[in-house]
């Protein structure tokens, strides 16, 4: 089996978790090329080093275009912040290495543009790419997908989606590249909305075509950070502003005429990780809760009225998508398994030589209703989205 060498931009949460990801995905599934954690690379030597070490590297690189020119890498997988996605995943397609580039694609449509054409050169020299929207791959999110294609739940009429979070909800957790708009774009809308208009529109096979919007800055300035990874660090006694919205919410409209209502906070006390996805069809419903992530719920409206419930389906059986590489039924799955998904997914389509999805250009319709949400908001009026 060939080596698929990989080249890794970023060691903090993501960094760790695409780690995670590209070591065990041969150990449980079995993949046509064989991924090696060839180059971790990050700018401070020292602490690169280290991840290095932790993180099962074999080399480093302090400087991301050296990783380019490497023959011992095939695939660069993008793990910084957005504002360096646009150059660095445009350079890397250029260069003929296969890209794996974290959500949200870019921090504008015009980048995701970019992007986008440079993916589409590649694809027709046998270069890959992959935006990572890691949640499609929760074994319970792809089921759901499964049976609303089989027509489950027959049409569509609402979606309800929730991503919720409270990371920063007291005033004086510090700042970090997260709440800064140069860095990251946008807040909570681009960091956890981005990942609930991917999923609802992944179940659901349809895209939204409008939206009405409202974006909030709860909390303007914070201290900033002495030290900072993740999603965690330590307040200095400067304070900075606050440049991005801690809270979105938003209408939908889809094509297909399903409503939608969308919510995207950092400020739901008590909600550390909470993705609330519902979906009612005239036939019956689904319903998700990733802090219950191995679970989906599903109402069949044909059942026998005196029986009729939502029925509480394990998503852990090896006919369920991606269960049967891992545990027997009922030995849950966690967050992480999300990413191995992923790896192996592209993997698989580079070696088969078919397009991996999400694509770039999915990716670019996300970065398009968020770029409508946050023109809404703007506006108070309604706005389509092109495309
Ligand atoms: C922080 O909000 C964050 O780490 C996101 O950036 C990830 O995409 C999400 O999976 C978990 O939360």
């Amino acid at each position: 089996m060939s080596d698929l060498g990989i080249g890794l931009i970023g060691y903090a949460f993501m960094g760790a978790a695409h780690s995670q990801a590209w070591r065990s995905a041969p150990r449980f599934f079995d993949l046509p090329l064989d991924p090696q954690l060839n180059v971790l690379c990050g700018r401070n030597a020292d602490a690169v080093e280290a991840a290095r070490v932790k993180l099962g590297w074999k080399e480093t690189e302090t400087d991301w275009r050296k990783l380019l020119s490497r023959d011992d890498v095939q695939l660069i997988d993008v793990c910084t912040p957005g504002d360096s996605h646009a150059e660095i995943a445009i350079a890397a397609l250029e260069a003929g290495k296969h890209v794996l580039c974290e959500k949200p694609l870019a921090n504008t449509v015009e980048e995701a543009e970019a992007m986008t054409a440079a993916a589409e050169a590649a694809k027709a020299k046998g270069i890959r790419s992959m935006v990572g929207f890691t949640y499609r791959r929760v074994p319970a999110i792809a089921l759901a997908r499964q049976l609303v294609a089989e027509g489950k739940i027959g049409t569509i009429r609402h979606v309800r989606a929730q991503y919720l979070q409270d990371w920063i909800a007291d005033p004086e957790a510090p700042l970090s590249w997260r709440l800064d708009k140069a860095k990251a774009g946008s807040g909570a809308l681009g960091d956890i909305g981005a990942h609930i208009v991917d999923m609802t529109q992944y179940i659901t096979g349809d895209t939204i075509g409008e939206v009405s919007a409202r974006l909030e800055t709860f909390v303007k300035e914070r201290p900033v950070a002495a030290e900072h990874s993740g999603l965690s660090g330590t307040a200095g006694t400067e304070r900075g502003p606050v440049t991005v919205d801690d809270a979105a919410v938003f209408l939908a409209t889809f094509r297909s005429g399903a409503l939608g209502v969308f919510e995207a906070t950092r400020f739901a006390t008590g909600r550390k990780n909470a993705i609330r996805i519902e979906i009612n069809g005239s036939e019956g419903s689904l319903a998700f809760d990733f802090e219950d992530m191995n679970l989906l719920h599903y109402y069949d409206a044909g059942d026998d009225a005196r029986t009729a419930g939502f029925r509480r389906i394990l998503a852990t059986e090896p006919d369920h998508p991606y269960v049967g590489a891992w545990w027997p039924p009922g030995h849950l799955l966690g967050y992480e398994h999300g990413f191995t998904h992923q790896a192996v997914d592209l993997v698989t389509a580079i070696a088969d030589g078919t397009d991996p999805a999400p694509s770039f250009a999915d990716g670019l319709q996300v970065q398009r209703v968020l770029a409508a949400v946050e023109a809404s908001s703007n506006s108070r009026q309604w706005q389509e989205i092109a495309g």
